[in-house]
């Protein structure tokens, strides 16, 4: 990777607006967070003037919110989506995108880009073929955006103080499930170790982002493992979700998001099944495979869709019917 381009542009900017993908998340966040604390305090560092300014093009989710310094400018409330209005973006001598380069990605946004390329710096671990940005900083080798900062300060000699560091040990982190992964490389752990000793603290950091659910998530998630029904040798487990069990344990809709993997925990488990009763009597049904079945075709025979091993569909039944033919269908296939 050649930083020079990107050091370049960023240490000659005064007005340098950051911005990532549309459903931003920990290591957009955290890098966004990071290259803002970094750019701050290298400006410092030289004495010249400057304005950072960070753009979610969707809501920030609560449990990264204490990266953020200040109110960052969001789509939910104060700008106008679509499209964002350029005369607020013209005041920026520099935007950097982080975490991707695909215009797909940067709805409302990519059209602006793309005609004010030359003031567009694309930092990025993904390949795509519809790339924005004049100056590109891209290598698809980095597990994390978050490496690729932390190896951007390094050459350009910025001081990386605690807050820069707990938020790229987000961004490294969150991008590599807690350094489980495949992406996982020895570098990877290195720079984790160089974040701990600039002032990341890991436990505080599990702590803040995979442990802050209120209890009515886990009391519902307590009643969905009682509904676990196994199937196929074992092979198969299947659970469900009411809206009476909503109601019972005061969860929201928004609590069951990956429950579905819990029984993914069990040795013989090869596919699971979450049925969610709908209000209007219809069943979501989510499914997770580990490889050898294809959930993605299941899926799609209730009209629904995905991966190999993430899928979903809305089947127009009530949950018990939605139950037993998913379970025929699938006990077809395994
Ligand atoms: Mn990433």
């Amino acid at each position: 990777m050649n930083f020079n381009q990107a050091i370049e542009a960023i240490e000659s900017a005064q007005q340098i607006l950051l911005t990532t993908h549309v459903r931003p998340d920990g290591d957009a966040i955290g890098s966004m967070a990071a290259l803002q604390r970094l750019i701050e305090q290298a400006a410092q560092k030289s004495g010249r003037p400057y304005r950072t300014q960070l753009l979610f093009l969707s809501r920030v989710p609560a449990h990264y919110r204490f990266l953020l310094a200040e109110e960052p400018w969001e789509v939910s409330n104060q700008i106008d989506p679509q499209p964002i209005a350029a005369a607020d973006l013209n005041s920026f001598d520099l935007i950097i995108v982080v975490d991707t380069n695909a215009v797909r990605q940067l709805p409302g946004l990519s059209d602006y880009l793309i005609n004010h390329s030359e003031r567009v710096l694309a930092i990025d671990h993904h390949l795509a073929t519809d790339g924005i940005g004049a100056i590109r900083l891209i290598d698809p080798h980095m597990a994390a955006l978050g490496e690729i900062i932390f190896k951007l300060a390094l050459a350009a000699d910025w001081p990386l103080d605690e807050t820069a560091a707990t938020a790229l040990f987000v961004a490294l982190s969150t991008d590599t499930g807690w350094f489980r992964f495949e992406n996982v490389s020895a570098q990877t752990y290195e720079i984790a170790g160089a974040l701990v000793a600039a002032g990341a603290q890991p436990h505080l950091i599990f702590r803040k982002i995979f442990q802050q659910f209120p209890p009515a998530r886990v009391k519902l998630l307590a009643l969905t493992l009682q509904t676990l029904q196994m199937y196929c040798d074992d092979r198969l487990a299947v659970m469900h979700i009411t809206r009476e069990m909503l109601i019972q344990s005061g969860a929201r809709r928004s609590h069951i998001e990956n429950m579905v993997n819990e029984p993914q925990q069990i040795a013989t488990v090869l596919v699971t099944v979450l049925l969610v009763e709908q209000d209007d009597n219809t069943t979501r049904v989510s499914f997770r495979s580990s490889g050898e079945v294809d959930v993605n075709k299941v899926a799609r025979q209730f009209n629904g869709g995905g991966h190999a091993s993430a899928a979903g569909a809305t089947v127009n039944l009530p949950l018990d019917d939605a139950r037993s033919r998913i379970i025929n269908a699938l006990t077809a296939v395994m």
